[in-house]
């Protein structure tokens, strides 16, 4: 827990110590000797703790929420629009999913990915590879454009697509090699995307959580200590859909665990924008994104 959720909780003082004689009620050599700081000795004598109540009512830290059953779920609605995610655990059977997991662990063209943030590099914490006619931009740095999709990608994109109801013309998969991998705070919003974009995300492999936190409004001044959270542990052969305003107004990312955890893909279909259909938009590149 973060030091401010933590210091949000008691108020209070130690009362001040019961004050020695001056010169001390013992002779000065035992007195030379109690004022020695010694290993396990907490000062001069017994403190008590005297709580305050705090001038303003405290503020609550709202509970994380966990989302695991297969469902359509609102998550927020605000002056930008609705937030939706849809969870379909199962979306391929066990044995579909293990076949498709091993070919793709073995045959795609897995990578470790520089990023740059305020000039420096540094590399991400997992490998990628990227699949579609245009590049992405992200933490910036390019992935290039890549038309060889596996056969088992198509085939897995035309599920997608059927499930969705959307089309998607690019995928950027993720590996995480063991628990250590990760994917930090960040929201799919850069300008190439387009606004409101349904990213599909496909889970094989280990169980990861994948968490949300809203974005906080303009009086917090970019302090997430008091806003909405979502977990959602994605098993093997799971899909979920992100909708709507999800990118604008919630952040995600799939954190390190202290457990270990075995090898887990995640392909995340998305369509990217070419160059004249963004020059429309307003927004900045990655204004809201985060590093990855
Ligand atoms: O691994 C995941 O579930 C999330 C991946 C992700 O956030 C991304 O590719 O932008």
């Amino acid at each position: 827990m973060g030091d401010k959720r933590q210091r949000a909780r008691v108020q209070g003082s130690w009362a001040k110590s019961a004050q020695l004689p001056k010169g001390g009620a013992r002779g000065r050599g035992e007195d030379s000797v109690a004022c020695q700081p010694r290993a396990g000795c907490w000062g001069t004598g017994p403190q008590t703790f005297e709580f305050h109540q705090p001038a303003k009512p405290l503020r609550e830290i709202p509970v994380e929420k966990v989302i695991e059953h297969a469902g359509e779920y609102q998550i927020s609605q605000g002056p930008t629009g609705v937030s939706r995610l849809r969870l379909v655990p199962g979306f391929l059977s066990q044995e579909e999913a293990d076949w498709m997991f091993s070919k793709l662990l073995a045959e795609l063209p897995w990578s470790q990915k520089t990023n740059f943030k305020q000039g420096q590099a540094y590399e991400e914490p997992r490998l990628t590879c990227w699949f579609g006619e245009l590049p992405y931009t992200y933490s910036n740095s390019t992935l290039q454009p890549n038309s060889q999709w596996h056969p088992v990608l198509v085939q897995l994109r035309e599920a997608v697509e059927q499930a969705s109801g959307c089309s998607f013309n690019s995928l950027l998969c993720n590996l995480y090699r063991d628990g250590k991998d990760s994917i930090a705070w960040h929201s799919d919003s850069e300008v190439s995307l387009g606004p409101e974009p349904v990213i599909a995300s496909l889970s094989l492999g280990d169980t990861r959580c994948f968490s949300l936190r809203k974005q906080p409004g303009p009086e917090e001044d970019g302090d997430y200590t008091y806003v909405e959270r979502l977990r959602i542990p994605l098993p093997h052969g799971t899909l979920l859909l992100m909708e709507g305003a999800t990118q604008e107004d919630w952040q995600h990312q799939v954190a390190k665990e202290y457990h270990d955890r075995g090898p887990r893909i995640n392909l995340t279909f998305r369509t990217i924008y070419p160059e004249p259909a963004r020059a429309k938009q307003t927004q900045s590149d990655g204004q809201w994104g985060g590093q990855r």
